[in-house]
């Protein structure tokens, strides 16, 4: 691996505009140490840096990007919808078509409003499920991460965790009506809903949990949900931003059958172009201005580069892919159990489809707490070493590694040959 020589000029430049040089925090290499490589360009399972090294790449733009790095069709159709406009700020039919997809997918979605984040998708949801209601209390799970939404920076996953800050300065009033629980704990919840009863408006959660890293719903978790905030009145919002279209066409919902009263989308739907998304009961949706009194707006919502790729992403979600991915997955998930374990290293590997993270702790992961036990340092060494044999981790434990249709087996294999080699390391270091 070439030093990083321009990255480090461009990485003093930016920080002179940019806090802490980047446009999202986790992006700071932080917690692992070294500069942020700038990237000059992408395609396919890799990607390239300013100073002219290529890396096999596991973020893959934290999740959106499950047809690989620019595909040529999706340039294509992208560069065709440019040259009809770039923003209309008014109806296209590019939106509901892309709704229509989206319902057909995920039927639980009777109704859909597309925004231009994750983050706003949560937090329409959630205003959406407090007016519905008439309550102001929201349940979330310490480690699930909803976006930067003030009510949802508390004990906060992903960059939050990263960066040692999971409930973040400037959120004091509004963490009054946010409600704590351990995931794939049903009995805390439980005894939450009791403490506030006729108080909670929605239990939000991440069906697959991948802002901790990955950790699955135990065995009845979701459906447990389900069963109890049915019997309270209180909605259910499945946070899918990761999950959807990411393990299964249908998303979190459609493999573990339980049906959410709302969902949220993100990522995958908008192809790589900024989209989020939030719909599912009709009854519920149509409270959304300017069908009813609760608003929310976006100037660049429905944007019609953003929908047609979106379009072009969902349209191309076949079960080949799903089994291609899960099988590529296992594959890593495997490799990386036998390095850790040629190197006497403890590890713990999760994995849900083409979700991957390696946890260095030597006890299973099930929630934020057990997540906490990984041993940081060695993940920062372990992501160093895989950095100089051409493998682009995330740079944080607790994210997810995201595989595409165009990671090859070879990549795999590839990546398990760097990752024997950076174990070894880890196992000197520890
Ligand atoms: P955005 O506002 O970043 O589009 O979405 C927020 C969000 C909401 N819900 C879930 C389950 C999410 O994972 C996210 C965002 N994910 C992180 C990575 N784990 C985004 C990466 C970043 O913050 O730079």
């Amino acid at each position: 691996m070439k030093k990083p020589v321009r990255s480090r000029k461009l990485f003093e430049q930016a920080r002179q505009i940019l806090p802490g040089g980047v446009d999202s925090p986790v992006r700071a290499f932080q917690s692992v140490g070294g500069i942020p490589l700038f990237i000059k360009r992408a395609s396919g399972a890799t990607i390239e840096d300013v100073d002219g090294n290529r890396f096999i790449d596991y973020v893959m733009s934290w999740g959106p990007l499950i047809h690989g790095h620019a595909p040529s069709g999706l340039v294509k159709a992208i560069a065709k919808a440019a040259r009809l406009g770039t923003s209309f700020g008014a109806p296209s039919p590019l939106e509901h078509q892309l709704g229509e997809q989206v319902r057909a997918l995920v039927p639980s979605m009777e109704r859909v409003r597309f925004v231009s984040s994750g983050t706003e998708a949560a937090m329409s949801a959630a205003r959406l499920a407090r007016a519905f209601t008439g309550r102001d209390k929201i349940v979330k799970f310490a480690g699930c991460y909803h976006g930067h939404a003030d009510s949802f920076l508390v004990k906060a996953g992903s960059g939050a965790t990263t960066l040692g800050v999971p409930t973040s300065p400037g959120v004091a009033r509004a963490v009054a009506d946010t409600l704590l629980a351990r995931y794939n704990d049903l009995a805390a919840v439980e005894a939450l809903c009791n403490a506030h009863s006729g108080a909670v408006a929605a239990v939000i959660v991440e069906p697959i949990a991948g802002n901790m890293g990955v950790v699955a719903p135990a065995e009845g978790f979701l459906a447990g949900l389900r069963t109890l905030t049915e019997r309270r009145g209180i909605l259910l919002i499945f946070d899918e931003v990761i999950s959807g279209f990411r393990a299964s066409a249908g998303g979190a919902q459609s493999i573990f059958g339980v049906t959410p009263d709302l969902t949220c989308l993100g990522k995958i739907i908008g192809g790589g172009l900024p989209v989020g998304a939030y719909g599912g009961r009709a009854d519920l949706m149509d409270m959304v201005a300017p069908a009813g009194p609760v608003y929310q707006a976006g100037t660049l919502s429905g944007n019609p580069l953003a929908m047609t790729a979106g379009l072009w992403a969902l349209k191309r979600l076949t079960p080949r892919l799903y089994k291609d991915l899960a099988h590529r997955g296992s594959m890593l998930a495997a490799g990386f159990a036998d390095a850790a374990r040629h190197a006497g290293v403890n590890l713990q590997v999760n994995a849900f489809g083409s979700m991957v993270t390696p946890f260095f702790t030597s006890s299973p992961v099930r929630d934020y707490d057990t997540a906490l036990n990984a041993n940081t340092g060695a993940y920062a060494t372990f992501f160093r070493g895989m950095l100089s044999r051409g493998i682009y981790p995330p740079p944080s434990q607790f994210e997810a590694w995201f595989l595409s249709a165009a990671h090859t087996e070879r990549h795999i294999t590839q990546t398990i040959a760097a990752a024997r080699a950076s174990m070894k390391e880890v196992a000197r270091q520890i």
